[in-house]
């Protein structure tokens, strides 16, 4: 069945049906998906059914729970209702194997957000079924996290002026917004703008399978990362569906092989748009860079559909942008190839290889003495890296300040002081007994691993180091700048440490933070595995 009303902004490019080749095409790519694992078996997806089920049951039983305390009749109590919706990549319908599902909880407005991060969090954390339960009441957007029977729960809270919130509730309508609280907008706003998304593409299938070639792309391009100044899942959707709205009837293998050239040839900063900006009820500003000059710096403008629509990509730098259109071209290429048939749909998804493209890197380590400590600083470490980024791209002779998207979690098994202070200051010079932390081995494991005397367990002091790198680029020689040439980093560098140590948390007896510029060839090994090694050693050998 074909679709010709208007899918966006402006006419579909083509509305071709797909060819018998591109049908093939697109099966050869589910057939590739799937050989990367992306899809969960039968068995996790009724798990999270029932999950969501048990929630909707226990919000039911909270609202109730508070009207009861708040006065209301046993009736009334009853009948206020509650519900929750889901969104994220769980509601776009591509999520992988262990993710985890993005919950909404809405309550009428007897509730309070309080009674949610109290009463809530407590009929929680009675149930068994729940571990890792853990509640950030003060966040931007505040979430109470937990594993419900081993599934992951973002789960945030909206509290409606309604006095009942019925079962067929639904949050399109602009109006619900009016009177509420800012940080109800922004909660609600997550499940609004996934709704949204998923109307506005032709196709709910082919979108699908596009975002889950696209986000796998992504994360293999080391570009998918909101913090880090590249984009976030919402943002990839949403480009994902604006090609869809060009080939409303393609199948998902033309719309990904579409996708790198005219994400490449897009006029930036002239924004993505699903549809036009709405007017609303609320004395809110929404994306407006005639207005507002803030709006204005935005680089790679994508902007949310629901209302208030706000840009998705505020964080992207000009390094970030010209890397994120380095790789639209690169794979515009790539996909070329898998069209003609000269090239396969594995060739999408070569890992990144940033480890071993530039010839100086900047090392950010932090650290500190407790897992708990190091969770918090280092999250603001990386949330600092972006304006560090936006500061060396104002570097003489520098062309690119490039920052990977993750930071490489450590764990020290540290000797004596000396051993703790020279972790703290980046220097690792017991490689064997430090270990990236990831699920695959435990405490014990390492112990066991480090051939450590019962003396020395004992003496054992832990340091956690979380590790960011950023590649820079230096303008090559030419006859208008001839070398030698010295970067000068240390204001970027010093400013970046400042920041970061204002923080109102830090604590400079159990934190610390480092910056390293480290030649390319003195990388730690792990990073780049095999690949870094075998270049190295062939290297060697021509020396
Ligand atoms: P995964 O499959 O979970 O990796 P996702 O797209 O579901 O991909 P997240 O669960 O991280 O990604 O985020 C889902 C939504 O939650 C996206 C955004 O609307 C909201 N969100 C995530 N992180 C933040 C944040 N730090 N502040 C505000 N909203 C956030
Ligand atoms: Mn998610
Ligand atoms: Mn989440």
């Amino acid at each position: 069945s074909q679709t010709h009303r208007q899918w966006g902004v402006t006419a579909p490019i083509s509305i071709d049906s797909p060819t018998n080749h591109e049908i093939k095409l697109t099966e050869d790519l589910v057939k590739t998906l799937h050989e990367y694992g992306l899809f969960e078996s039968e068995q996790e997806a009724q798990n999270r059914i029932t999950v969501l089920n048990k929630l909707t049951v226990l919000t039911k039983s909270f609202v109730y729970r508070v009207g009861i305390l708040q006065g209301l009749s046993e009736q009334d109590a009853i009948k206020a209702g509650g519900k929750i919706f889901t969104f994220g990549s769980y509601k776009l319908g591509v999520h992988g194997t262990g993710a985890d599902i993005d919950t909404l909880c809405v309550f009428p407005k007897h509730v309070e957000r309080e009674h949610f991060f109290t009463i809530m969090y407590d009929m929680l954390d009675q149930l068994p079924e729940v571990t890792e339960l853990t509640a950030v009441a003060d966040a931007y957007v505040p979430v109470i996290k937990m594993h419900f029977s081993g599934i992951p729960i973002d789960l945030v809270c909206a509290k409606l002026s309604l006095a009942v919130v019925p079962d067929d509730l639904d949050l399109s309508d602009n109006n619900l917004l009016l009177g509420l609280d800012e940080r109800c907008v922004r909660s609600l706003n997550g499940s609004r703008v996934t709704d949204e998304i998923l109307r506005l593409v032709p196709s709910v299938p082919v979108f699908r399978i596009a975002l889950r070639t696209i986000k796998l792309w992504a994360k293999k391009r080391a570009i998918y990362s909101n913090i880090m100044g590249f984009l976030g899942g919402v943002a990839w959707a949403m480009l994902v569906a604006r090609v869809c709205q060009m080939y409303p009837n393609a199948c998902a293998a033309s719309i990904v092989s579409r996708f790198f050239r005219i994400m490449y040839q897009w006029g930036w900063p002239q924004p993505i748009l699903l549809k036009p900006m709405e007017e609303g009820p609320l004395p809110v500003r929404q994306w407006n860079p005639k207005l507002f000059p803030a709006d204005k710096s935005h680089r790679m403008p994508i902007i949310t559909p629901a209302y208030p629509s706000m840009c998705a990509t505020h964080n992207v730098t000009d390094s970030t942008r010209d890397i994120m259109l380095h790789e639209f071209y690169r794979t515009g290429e790539i996909a070329d190839k898998i069209i003609i048939g000269t090239g396969r749909w594995q060739d999408l998804f070569q890992e990144s290889d940033f480890f071993q493209i530039y010839n100086h890197y900047l090392q950010i380590v932090a650290s500190a003495y407790s897992s708990q400590i190091q969770l918090q600083w280092s999250g603001l470490v990386e949330s600092r890296v972006r304006q560090f980024v936006l500061k060396l791209e104002l570097v003489d002779l520098l062309q690119l300040a490039h920052p990977y998207i993750k930071g490489i979690e450590k764990v020290h098994y540290c000797l004596s002081e000396t051993e703790c202070w020279d972790v703290a200051h980046g220097e690792f010079k017991f490689p064997q007994r430090a270990f990236v932390i990831d699920s695959k081995m435990t405490e014990e494991d390492h112990i066991k691993a480090m051939n450590l005397t019962d003396e020395e367990i004992k003496s054992i002091r832990k340091t956690y180091t979380t590790t960011f790198y950023i590649g820079l680029k230096v303008e090559p020689i030419t006859d208008k700048s001839p070398g030698p040439r010295k970067l000068n980093l240390i204001w970027p560098t010093t400013e970046f440490i400042k920041s970061a140590r204002m923080w109102d948390k830090f604590d400079q007896t159990t934190m610390g933070i480092t910056v390293k510029n480290l030649k390319g060839s003195s990388l730690p090994d792990e990073l780049g595995g095999p690949g870094r090694q075998l270049k190295r050693l062939q290297a060697s050998k021509k020396a």
